[in-house]
């Protein structure tokens, strides 16, 4: 377990609409991954948001927020993810609603808890996409060209390469990785057992998995493991930093 998304290697994405069991949501928090956020495109709400989050808070783990409605500002996560979509020409979904929110919310934020994602998505059939009407760059150059707006230029501490619901393109990602100077690489899509998970682990700086625990848990929680071996590090000396008797 990290406790800054500097050092995140692997994220569970929980999505706070879909429906979790008690003994799926234990076995994700024993897992020994780095972090949960919770996060989604459509169906966020506050009350679902804060029922999951205190479901989350009787376990040792890390929460962060990724905020896609200002309706579901949950206070009590350990970091706000704020997601800006690079690719797109909507500006409500690059800066609007952020500020909107700021308006409100500013004088009471802590800042250092606070982290911007720049976003470029990649799957064109996505929920995201079709919401934020994302239009799909289709050269790895104009995907190193976002990525160097967002690391070089508004030195955005996230980029996140989002194929959401397919695995992408590795190459690509490696590719990014090499170039990006400061903002670490989060990737996710698609990664639904221990096999993805090596080879998006072997791409990016962190990997994200997320349909995975609500169609295939024993192969989503599987992927922890995968990016461990990827590091060298045995899991149990991860999961054994989380104080559980079993
Ligand atoms: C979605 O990047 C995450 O925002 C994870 O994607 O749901 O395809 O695992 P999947």
């Amino acid at each position: 377990m990290q406790e800054s998304f500097t050092h995140w290697r692997h994220i569970f994405k929980l999505d706070p609409e879909k429906d979790l069991s008690d003994d799926a949501l234990d076995k994700l928090c024993r897992s020994g991954t780095d972090a949960f956020v919770i996060g989604g495109s459509s169906g966020i709400t506050y009350d679902n948001t804060s029922a999951l989050l205190e479901r989350l808070r009787r376990y040792p783990v890390v929460c962060a927020l990724e905020i896609s409605t200002d309706e579901a500002l949950v206070q009590g996560f350990d970091w706000y993810l704020v997601p800006s979509v690079l690719n797109t020409s909507r500006g409500e979904w690059i800066t609007g609603r952020h500020q909107q929110v700021l308006r409100d919310a500013e004088p009471y934020m802590d800042w250092s808890r606070v982290a911007a994602e720049g976003y470029v998505i990649l799957n064109e059939q996505s929920t995201a996409a079709g919401l934020t009407g994302a239009v799909t760059p289709e050269s790895l150059e104009d995907v190193l060209a976002y990525a160097a707006l967002a690391d070089k230029l508004f030195r955005v501490p996230i980029f996140y390469v989002e194929y959401s619901g397919v695995f992408g393109n590795m190459a690509w990602v490696r590719q990014v990785k090499e170039r990006l100077a400061s903002a670490r690489l989060f990737y996710g899509g698609g990664i639904d057992g221990p096999e993805r998970a090596r080879q998006a682990a072997q791409a990016a700086h962190t990997i994200v998995v997320g349909n995975a625990i609500y169609q295939n848990l024993s192969g989503a929680i599987a992927t922890v493991e995968a990016v461990r071996r990827v590091d060298g590090v045995p899991l149990s000396a991860c999961s054994g930093t989380l104080p559980f008797s079993s």
